[in-house]
Order: structure tokens, then C-alpha cells, then sequence
């Protein structure tokens, strides 16, 4: 498998931590997103969104979206599983998974945060912008948390849940906000005691700058 991604790119990061729970090796190739390498037409026949994270599997398959990526790794190599539980437990699970992946980090990645740049909005309005989209789904994950069992954030294996909310984290602190949710640091405090989590953390990509 080869991993198209880049060290910041929070999807990117959340494949790397779901490779890297499940023991799962791939090579990587980085796009450089700040110098646009995500368009080259290389890339973009890869993945028609230039967006990384995308997935080159044997025999000229590939593979984009990061939550359909893992998935993919989920039900190929079940063990050890990052949706466990019943069907009712799996799909809190992806709600949570989706609030960042969907309703949060869409909202506050690169291609946005430079649309409001070029219709003229200051860096200080921009982050203003990132650092609330971030903080209210932050809110809203740790509510959704608030009454599971720990230390991860649904219950004693990381699961899906983990994988996004570490990246998201990521951001969080590039824009400034305050993370003093509970059950927020406390799942953050154990996957970072993991190797697979700090193997995937964006400074120990070869890329990182
Ligand atoms: N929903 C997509 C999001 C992918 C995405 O937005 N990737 C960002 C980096 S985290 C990107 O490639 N940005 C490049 C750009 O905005 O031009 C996924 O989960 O894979």
C-alpha cells in the first residue's frame, strides 16, 4: 500500500494512526500542500478532490476520504477492531467520528481558510473563524463522551473516535483553542502513551518541517 499524504494534514494523520493500530504497513509519498502539489495532475488522477489522504492499494486501486479509507482497513483486517461493540455503540462511534470528519475540519481546512483570504478577510478573522468551528464541535464531541467509561473516548481500546478526535486536537492547538473538556483530555492523555499514536503524530513524519 502507498500513503499519499502530508505530515499536517489531519486526515492524513488519521489514516497513519489506523495503519499503525492495526500494524498495517504502507509506504508513503508527501504532497507538499502549501506549494499546491496536491494539484499536479499526477496526483489529481489519484484523487480527482486534490485532497490528500488517498490510498494506492495493489492493482491500480486507490482509494479517497480518509473515514472510507479506514473503513476499508476495518473490514480487511478486522483485528484489533476500531469499531467494537454492538451496532448501537458502533454508530456513536461514527456520530462522533463525523462530527469532526464532517461538520468540523471541512469547515476549517486549508482550501477554506484561503477562500476567505482571497475574499479579503484578515489572518485574525480567519482564525477567529477555525478557533470557533473547532471549539463548538469540540463542545459537542465531549458531550457526546461525558458519560462513556474511559480512559479512550469510547471506553478501554482507541477506536474510530480516537482516530479522529487526536488530529483534530492537532488543530485545535495551531488555532489557539483551550482544551479543557475532561473526557476530551483524558482520551487524549491515553492515546498519547501509545506508540501507534505517537509514530503517526505529524513531527515524526519525514516530511515534517
Ligand atoms: N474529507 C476528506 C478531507 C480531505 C482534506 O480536506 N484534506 C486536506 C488536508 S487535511 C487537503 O488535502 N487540503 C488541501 C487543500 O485544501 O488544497 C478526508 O477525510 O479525506
Amino acid at each position: 500500500m502507498i500513503l499519499h499524504g502530508y505530515f499536517r494534514s489531519s486526515a492524513s494523520w488519521r489514516v497513519r494512526i489506523a495503519l499503525a493500530l492495526k500494524g498495517l504497513a504502507a509506504e508513503q509519498r508527501f504532497h507538499h500542500l502549501r506549494k499546491g502539489e496536491q494539484r499536479a495532475p499526477d496526483y489529481l488522477a489519484l484523487n480527482p478532490q486534490g485532497l490528500v489522504p488517498a490510498l494506492e492499494l495493489d492493482g491500480d486501486v486507490s482509494l479517497t476520504q480518509s473515514l472510507a479509507i479506514i473503513e476499508y482497513l476495518e473490514e480487511s483486517h478486522p483485528t484489533p477492531a476500531l469499531l467494537p461493540g454492538d451496532p448501537v455503540q458502533r454508530a456513536r462511534i461514527r456520530a462522533f467520528a463525523q462530527v469532526i470528519a464532517c461538520d468540523v475540519h471541512p469547515i476549517q481546512n486549508l482550501k477554506i481558510l484561503a477562500r476567505l483570504r482571497a475574499l479579503d478577510h484578515d489572518d485574525a478573522v480567519v482564525n477567529e473563524w477555525a478557533r470557533t468551528t473547532i471549539a463548538e464541535g469540540l463542545e459537542a464531541c465531549e458531550a457526546l463522551i461525558s458519560k462513556e467509561k474511559g480512559p479512550y473516548c469510547f471506553g478501554d481500546t482507541p477506536t474510530l473516535a480516537d482516530v479522529c478526535l487526536i488530529p483534530q486536537l492537532g488543530n485545535a492547538e495551531r488555532f489557539g483553542v483551550d482544551i479543557a473538556w475532561p473526557r476530551i483530555q483524558e482520551a487524549a492523555a491515553a492515546c498519547a502513551a501509545l506508540p501507534a499514536f505517537q509514530q503517526a503524530a505529524p513531527d515524526q513524519q519525514p516530511d515534517a518541517e
